[in-house]
């Protein structure tokens, strides 16, 4: 994926709502339906925070809207400075896979990810993208910044699955 590619803003790629293309501006995300999930936060270097109360969107509320099409299996999350990371589609429709503008009752910090940021409690905390400008949807798995640098693209905290 090229710079410019990250560097555009929106809902995109392998669906069929094409309406909904560019959909992911602060404003139009905050006008959806949108909840609090506590979970936990797992960093692949070992630390961990507890109950963290997240509060934004579903991405799976965001997949209903633009209609991913059959052929969409993964989704690159691109953010602002370049940063990405990928998952399976079916992790990313989990309920508690969450954009979340709000943490513990607050907004959420700039450098916790202000505007939007992308919360995979049941994933090392590099797939939790900071600053998402970007949901991209692909029939091919596009590897993300840390997974192309050796940790695990399964990232799965409970098999302890660090690296690749
Ligand atoms: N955009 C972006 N998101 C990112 C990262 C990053 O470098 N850039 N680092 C990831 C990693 S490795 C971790 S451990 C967490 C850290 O989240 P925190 O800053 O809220 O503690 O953010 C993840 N999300
Ligand atoms: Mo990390």
């Amino acid at each position: 994926m090229d710079i410019q590619q990250v560097e555009q803003h929106g809902v995109d790629g392998l669906i069929a709502n094409q309406r909904k293309v560019g959909m992911l501006t602060h404003p139009e995300v905050r006008s959806l339906p949108s909840v609090i999930d506590t979970s936990d936060f797992h960093c692949v270097e070992t630390w961990s925070v507890l109950d963290c109360a997240w509060e934004g969107v579903r991405l799976s509320d965001i997949a209903d809207l633009v209609s991913p099409t059959g052929g969409a299996r993964f989704v690159t999350i691109g953010c602002d400075g370049g940063y990405t990371t990928s998952l399976p589609l079916a992790d990313l429709l989990q309920p508690y896979v969450l954009l979340a503008w709000g943490l513990d009752g607050q907004p959420l910090k700039p450098e916790y990810g202000f505007p939007l940021r992308l919360v995979v409690p049941h994933k090392y905390a590099y797939k939790s993208a900071k600053w998402v400008r970007r949901v991209h949807f692909t029939c091919e798995e596009e590897i993300g910044y840390w997974e192309a640098r050796g940790y695990s693209n399964t990232a799965d905290p409970w098999r302890q699955d660090r690296l690749s």
